[in-house]
């Protein structure tokens, strides 16, 4: 099977970048879910005939391909058992734990390595109808690991590239899973493997060499039958400008203003904005903030928090039991600590437009962002990318890989609370001075490295 489709371009990610909404009349319309992903692809995607395949986020469904503003999306359809197996039990209950650290415990059932090899297989086969001969094809993300090797099998014409989002990790943790041939063949399909840092590609080539015996060099990796794979980082980004320019909108600056007012207007606002994962480390950091106010170090006219925690993957069970935990917390700290008119934690169990976040971000004095792992961390970006003023304090965990080009935040180990309380008094008391020159370093490094740069640096590379 070579050439049956005509995109020259190929997106296969586990999700389409649509939402299905239900319009007050009752009629079902696709509305484009926000994202760097999109935003930064789009334009490629438009010159190239691309075409983006990916699950519709609603199970049982078959829906049929479809264009949505100019992208053309190609449904995968996935089953309800599929979503629990694949999706829930695979992607998040096994290679998520295992890739960040066994922050929590990774679960193996053979049910769910079946369904993860099926499901792949589905992606695979309709990348291989899509793609035009010689077409390029971009495979993101750790649900599906095994595209790449499929798709070869089906359509050796194509130039295959696959991005993992979160980190790869060492052999200390990688070969406890049962499958681990498995994913370094299905991963090794593709002619470039890209990582958020060093450390991943390093990780994935040490283990290429010492389970599957494969030479390599440097970062490329020798097959026998003469094909080479390259293994290599590319730091993902924001489109970062578009952020500071959202930032900069007089409504953007009103509502941020209208927040510290709602807030009560204390001296220093202290924010952070996650997925509610046991990755993040958000209860930890409010417990720092915690013990802050308990022990005077901070009082509730001087310093609020503002926590967001944007709901995911409620139907796994971690999850579930991470947000008791967190709720039980925030309302010992509100309770031992607030005053009428004046709560020490706002804490908010939603999501919001982009508008209320860069708002989010222009209020906030500093930004707290404290995951154990983290493949990059976006949001740590995006409030640099806000702060055109050059003012704000960052305080970031050296576990995100963020921390590799944001050297000018307030680092910390989020497995250290002391640490922690340090840090979030030395960036709460910072002078203007040296915020402005951490701030202005930090900006630096995002403006030149933005979303559309790591675009075309992996595509440049793949082609
Ligand atoms: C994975 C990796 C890597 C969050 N709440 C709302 C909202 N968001 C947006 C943020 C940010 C994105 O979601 C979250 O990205 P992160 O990078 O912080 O974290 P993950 O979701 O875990 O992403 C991560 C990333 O992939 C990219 O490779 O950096 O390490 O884990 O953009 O702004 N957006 C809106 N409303 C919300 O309530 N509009």
């Amino acid at each position: 099977m070579s050439g049956t489709g005509s995109a020259d371009l190929v997106i296969v990610a586990n999700r389409l970048p649509v939402d299905s909404v239900t319009e007050a009349d009752g009629s079902q319309t696709w509305r484009r879910s926000p994202g760097g992903l999109v935003t930064a692809l789009e334009p490629v995607m438009r010159e190239a005939d691309g075409a983006w395949i990916g699950w519709t986020g609603v199970p049982d469904v078959e829906v049929a391909p479809f264009d949505n503003e100019g992208l053309s999306l190609v449904p995968i359809r996935l089953s309800s058992s599929e979503v629990e197996e694949f999706y829930e039990g695979f992607s998040n209950g096994t290679l998520w734990p295992l890739y960040h650290d066994a922050v929590a415990k990774p679960e193996f059932h053979r049910e769910w390595w079946e369904s993860y090899e099926l499901v792949n297989e589905r992606f695979a086969e309709r990348a291989a109808e899509v793609a035009a001969t010689g077409a390029t094809v971009w495979v993101q993300d750790y649900q599906l690991q095994l595209v790449p090797a499929m798709l070869r099998r089906l359509r050796p014409d194509l130039r295959i590239g696959f991005y993992l989002h979160i980190p790869f990790p060492p052999g200390e943790l990688f070969n406890q899973l049962p499958w681990r041939r498995q994913i370094l063949e299905g991963l090794l399909g593709a002619d470039l493997v890209g990582f958020q840092l060093p450390g991943g590609a390093s990780n994935f080539i040490r283990l290429v060499r010492a389970r599957i015996g494969h030479r390599a060099n440097r970062d490329r990796i020798h097959l026998p039958e003469g094909r080479e794979v390259r293994a290599t980082a590319y730091p993902i980004s924001i489109d970062a400008r578009a952020f500071e320019a959202l930032a900069r909108t007089p409504a953007v600056a009103a509502r941020a203003a209208e927040i510290r007012d709602q807030l009560g207007n204390p001296r220093k606002v202290f924010l952070g904005i996650d997925r509610l994962d046991y990755t993040k480390g958000i209860y930890a950091r409010l417990r720092a903030f915690g013990e802050l106010l308990r022990d005077d170090h901070l009082d509730v006219e001087d310093a609020v928090f503002v926590q967001v925690a944007t709901p995911s993957r409620e139907r796994v069970e971690q999850y579930r039991i991470l947000r008791d935990e967190i709720e039980r917390l925030v309302g010992r700290i509100n309770g031992d600590e607030g005053r009428i008119g004046r709560v020490a934690i706002s804490y908010l169990h939603s999501s919001y437009p982009r508008e209320e976040m860069a708002a989010l971000y222009r209020a906030a004095d500093v930004m707290v962002v404290t995951p154990y792992r983290d493949g990059m961390n976006l949001v740590a970006k995006e409030y640099v990318a806000c702060r055109f003023d050059n003012d704000g304090a960052l305080v970031l965990s050296e576990f995100a890989g963020a921390a590799e080009e944001l050297r000018q935040a307030w680092l910390v180990n989020p497995y250290d609370i002391n640490g922690m309380k340090a840090a979030l008094m030395h960036a709460f008391a910072a002078d203007p001075r040296t915020r402005a020159r951490r701030m202005r370093a930090m900006r630096r490094q995002i403006m030149e490295h933005d979303v559309a740069r790591w675009a075309a640096d992996f595509l440049a590379d793949l082609r």
